[in-house]
């Protein structure tokens, strides 16, 4: 048995495509069934639904052989113990700094001001900062960090951007671009061993079928 673990969202839905390149077919729709373990279309392959954050833990301690995580969850994880074979090209994104179109961030790092910083990612975030010598209060947050810098709670965030549209939504503008982000193949380095022929077919059909930059 082949297990990958996925996230529900765009994860799954840029996988999909992918998979079906492997002769790979999931029966389920996971936004229709509450089901956690899908069966696919190979009875020697199956999918678990995860959290996105979790897809590296899984993979990691082999609750899955394979997953499909983004390189900002990745990164923020550790990549201890994870063979990283592809770089998938979906999901892609930028991780950026932006504040509220008031708040002036250039002369903040020019006067070498403390600048509260709320994010999901303390880790990325923190080494950003203190590669270019800026200090941060960093402040954990797990979710819409869009509304942070708008009651206060900071004066600046570090989150994914891909349209712009809800940092626009939200008079927020991006200041700086921390790094570009695209989703990775991860593989269970023990599981790579043991299974290695089924494992292989799927690295090379993933391979095949990544969209060109
Ligand atoms: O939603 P949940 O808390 O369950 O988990 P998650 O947010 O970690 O999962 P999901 O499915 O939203 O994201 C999974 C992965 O997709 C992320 O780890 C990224 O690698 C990748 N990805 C690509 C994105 C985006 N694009 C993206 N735009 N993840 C999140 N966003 C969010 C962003 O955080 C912001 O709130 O979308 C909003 C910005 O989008 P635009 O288009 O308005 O700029
Ligand atoms: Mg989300």
């Amino acid at each position: 048995m082949i297990t990958l673990a996925l996230s529900k969202g765009r994860i799954f839905d840029e996988t999909l495509p992918l998979l079906a390149v492997a002769g790979i077919e999931v029966s389920e729709d996971p936004e229709k069934s509450r089901k956690l373990i899908l069966a696919t279309s190979r009875p020697e392959v199956r999918v678990v639904l995860v959290r996105a954050s979790d897809v590296p833990t899984y993979v990691q301690y082999g609750g899955a052989d394979l997953g499909v995580t983004g390189l900002d969850v990745l990164l923020e994880h550790g990549n201890q113990g994870l063979y990283q074979p592809l770089d998938l090209r979906i999901a892609a994104c930028r991780l950026s700094v932006a504040v509220r179109a008031d708040y002036d961030y250039a002369s903040a790092v020019r006067q070498g001001s403390r600048i509260k910083v709320a994010t999901k990612y303390v880790g990325l975030a923190r080494e950003f900062f203190a590669s270019k010598g800026v200090h941060v209060d960093l402040i954990k947050l797990y979710g819409s960090m869009e509304l942070a810098p708008l009651t206060g709670l900071a004066d600046a965030i570090v989150d994914l951007v891909s349209t712009g549209n809800t940092l626009k939504a939200n008079h927020l503008v991006e200041v700086e671009r921390i790094m570009d982000i695209s989703a990775r193949l991860v593989v269970n380095q023990a599981a790579l061993k043991l299974k290695q022929a089924p494992i292989r077919h799927i690295i090379d059909a993933f391979a095949s079928a990544i969209p060109s930059a």
